[in-house]
């Protein structure tokens, strides 16, 4: 029963392996490097880059190719399996649409016409006009879009070189508003991996988290541990998920209403005392002012608001207060949805404290890291300008930088002009709302580089793009965060760019010895740099090389097994009532306000993962396309059927800004509630030089015209689109 369960659900593992095995022979031709290759099968450890979970993986390659990649068994964060997205991982290698070389643009920005150059001739045009910004503006007016542990050497090279602004989408348009949520409440954030202890939990709560779509590997391993052990689901989501199918009480929730929801479950535990008092006592501050906000907030009060029974919401909360402290209100991740995202963020971290959840078995764990001291660098030059991305303190709770405050600057050459970017593994056209204003901001740069491993969206509009070689042909930093067992994983190249590919931290050191800032890399080469980082933590390269992994001291994670009760917010307590908050003139205690409704006709635009691809960086993956090569839209059953749609038709998507998607086949639903539709990421490429994925499925990013930021720390809700439904002909 529960192994039937698990693999249903899971999907993680043999079966996904046996297609990309059968592909592979065809994709060998298109790798072609030419050179003879060795005999025989090597096996080299290394993690997978196909999200920003990172699961340590086993590659394995036969007569000098490229043939498979597993889980590292040794590895935390894989247990030994990886994700379809992870074993398909190989299909980057032999991607046909890949950079090949670094591209010089000929022509206008965003049409695509350029001259292949060589490294030599790329890194000197970008040193030279970086040093013609660093004389006009300061070096501040360069700044970059960095994503993901690849981009620590340019993190370096660009500080090295004065500016400190430098962001990514997984802050303000993905975490942060959660992180900030959390950090007000409980004085850390939830950290990537989160700190959720699923496998333990004996109830688990998902608002929206669609764990089992959403394929972040550990997490997904642990839930079906969980639902194996029968813990009890809760599932609010307007669309009925995987996870929904698990679950033992399902609240379709309507989209933007959760803090509501949130209020009358607090109400109902505070109401009939089923909190856990002696964790409140002493770990909280605030308490009974909280109580007395939350008072009005009745399941009566929501059931309007968000279309849920009032017996249900009582019924859930009851629920949740009988298996704590092992219940889990899952923090989710991707929480930049409405734009009141870090209030409804800390509702959920004050459900958990209610719970007594942190810090405490099934609830969300102290997590554990390691020591390892940096590579010594000189002293950076200290800014004199402030971060150009948060002016005047108005986001006061954002912790880091804010890419669309970094956009805003460069559009509106205030505090100060930005007239460079450099745009590191991130496709800005697709992770930031409002393409239109990307591009205009663009418009703005005296130089544009775009560091890619494809021809992606950005990338098309660079004066200067520089092809990278993927995970499987390069060393990267070194991997370690803290997680239940403290670790370091180590990438390690597999097989050779089959181009003129390069890794970062040659692309980036060899930029900084262009700059004069050769003596931020005193080091060879990264097998240099690497032995000696390891070496200062008392381990040895040769052993992280042969393991890909290397387990560091456990230490206790839970409250109860000796971890330390430390809460790093201002009154070192939690903080029920948030004086920090009331202080910067916002809610001590989140307050809910109604979200626009969908004007007559039109349907709120609702998105999200689908399981075999990640982002918009999959889609040209042979081996990925093969399971899924184009989205399709959640259309309410009832709603296709007024419309006279039904599955298997294709529809444009319109938006109230007059943007067209491209079509998109119609999936309809009872799985879906009637005001909203619900499309997957990444799909709808424009990038012609995608040739593979081009125009395939619709684009949510396209969509996205508008968004709401979240006052408290800048975060962009997405979730606030409409569309209307236009059949095609
Ligand atoms: N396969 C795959 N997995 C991934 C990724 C990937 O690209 N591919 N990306 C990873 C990353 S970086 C992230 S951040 C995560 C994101 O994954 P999560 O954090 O799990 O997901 P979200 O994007 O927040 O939520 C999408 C879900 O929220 C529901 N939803 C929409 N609006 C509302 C609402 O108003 N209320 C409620 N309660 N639910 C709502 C949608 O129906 C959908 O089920 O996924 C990670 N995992
Ligand atoms: N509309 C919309 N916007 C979103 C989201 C959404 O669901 N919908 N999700 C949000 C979330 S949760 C997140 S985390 C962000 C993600 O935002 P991004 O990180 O921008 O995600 P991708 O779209 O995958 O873009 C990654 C780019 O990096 C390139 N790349 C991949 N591997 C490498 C490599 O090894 N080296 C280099 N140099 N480049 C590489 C890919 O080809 C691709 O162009 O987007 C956010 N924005
Ligand atoms: S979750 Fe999947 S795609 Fe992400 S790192 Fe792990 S195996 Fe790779
Ligand atoms: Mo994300």
């Amino acid at each position: 029963m529960m192994n039937l369960s698990r693999r249903r659900f899971l999907k993680i593992g043999a079966g996904t392996m046996a297609a990309a095995g059968s592909l592979d022979a065809s994709l060998h031709v298109l790798a072609g490097s030419g050179k003879p290759a060795a005999r025989g099968t090597r096996t080299v450890p290394t993690f997978c880059n196909l999200c920003f979970w990172e699961c340590g993986a086993i590659a394995t390659v036969r007569d000098g190719k490229l043939w498979k990649i597993e889980g590292n068994p040794l590895d935390p964060l894989s247990r030994g399996r990886l994700c379809p997205r992870g074993t398909g991982g190989i299909g980057a290698h032999f991607d046909p649409d890949r950079l090949r070389s670094p591209l010089l643009r000929v022509s206008e920005r965003g049409e695509e016409k350029w001259k292949a150059v060589t490294w030599d001739e790329a890194l000197s045009f970008i040193a030279g006009n970086m040093q013609k910004i660093k004389a006009e503006y300061g070096p501040e007016s360069f700044a970059a879009f960095i994503h993901g542990l690849g981009g620590k050497f340019f993190k370096q090279t660009l500080r090295a070189y004065g500016t400190e602004n430098i962001a990514a989408p997984s802050f303000a348009q993905c975490r942060g508003p959660r992180d900030v949520g959390f950090t007000l409440t409980f004085g850390d954030g939830v950290g990537s991996p989160e700190r959720t202890d699923i496998e333990n939990a004996q109830c688990i709560v998902l608002i929206g988290s669609h764990i089992g779509e959403n394929m972040h590997n550990t997490q997904v391993q642990e839930f079906a541990a969980a639902v194996g052990k029968g813990a009890s689901i809760i599932v609010a989501d307007p669309r009925f998920s995987v996870a929904a199918s698990k679950a033992k009480f399902y609240l379709p929730v309507k989209p933007g209403t959760d803090l509501a929801l949130l209020l009358a479950w607090m109400n109902v535990i505070v109401g009939e005392k089923l909190y856990d008092k002696e964790y409140v006592d002493k770990y909280g501050l605030g308490f009974e002012q909280f109580a007395a906000e939350i008072q009005p907030f009745t399941p009566e009060w929501a059931y309007p608001e968000t279309g849920i029974d009032p017996d249900l919401i009582r019924a859930t909360a009851r629920e949740m207060a009988r298996y704590r402290p092992a219940t889990l209100i899952h923090p989710g991740r991707h929480s930049s949805w409405y734009g009141d995202d870090a209030q409804r963020s800390r509702a959920i971290a004050l459900l958990n404290a209610l719970m007594g959840s942190w810090g405490r078995k099934g609830g969300l764990y102290i997590p554990a890291g390691m020591e390892i001291p940096g590579y010594p660098v000189p002293p950076y030059p200290k800014s004199e300008k402030p971060p150009v991305d948060n002016p005047n303190n108005q986001y006061p709770f954002a912790d880091e930088a804010i890419s669309t405050g970094i956009r805003e600057a460069t559009l509106t050459g205030k505090p100060y002009p930005v007239k460079g970017w450099l745009v590191y593994a991130t496709n800005l056209l697709y992770s930031l709302p409002n393409q239109a204003e990307t591009i205009r901001a663009i418009q703005n740069l005296d130089l544009f580089v775009v560091v890619d491993t494809i021809p992606s969206e950005i990338a098309c509009w660079a004066d200067i793009v520089l092809p990278e070689s993927i995970y499987l042909e390069r060393y990267d930093e070194l991997h370690s965060e803290p997680f239940r067992q403290p670790f370091i994983a180590l990438r390690q190249p597999v097989v050779d760019a089959p181009a003129d590919q390069k890794p970062n931290w040659w692309i980036a050191k060899t930029l900084a010895e262009k700059l004069g800032l050769g003596a931020y890399y005193p080091w060879k080469d990264i097998e240099e740099y690497l032995a000696a980082r390891l070496k200062a933590a008392g381990y040895s390269f040769e052993d992280l090389k042969r393991d890909g992994i290397l387990p560091g001291p456990q230490r206790p994670i839970y409250f109860e097994d000796g971890a330390p009760a430390v809460f790093d917010t201002p009154s070192k307590k939690i903080e029920f009532y948030s004086a920090q908050l009331q202080k910067a003139g916002f809610d001590p205690v989140p307050k809910y306000t109604p979200p626009e409704q969908p004007p007559q006709g039109s349907y709120r635009l609702l998105f999200g993962r689908a399981p075999t691809h990640s982002f918009s960086r999959t889609q040209t993956n042979p081996l990925l396309m093969d399971l899924q090569n184009e989205n399709s839209v959640w259309v309410n059953a009832v709603e296709a059927q007024r419309l006279g749609l039904k599955s298997g038709d294709y529809v444009r998507l319109r938006n109230l800004d007059g943007q067209v998607s491209n079509r998109v086949l119609v999936k309809a639903t009872e799985r879906i509630r009637p005001d909203c539709v619900y499309i997957t990421h990444g799909w709808g490429h424009t990038s012609r030089m995608l040739r593979s994925a081009f125009g395939r499925g619709a684009s949510d990013s396209q969509l996205i015209t508008r968004y709401k930021t979240d006052p408290l720390m800048g975060g962009t809700g997405m979730n606030v689109n409409f569309v209307t439904l236009e059949t095609e002909v």
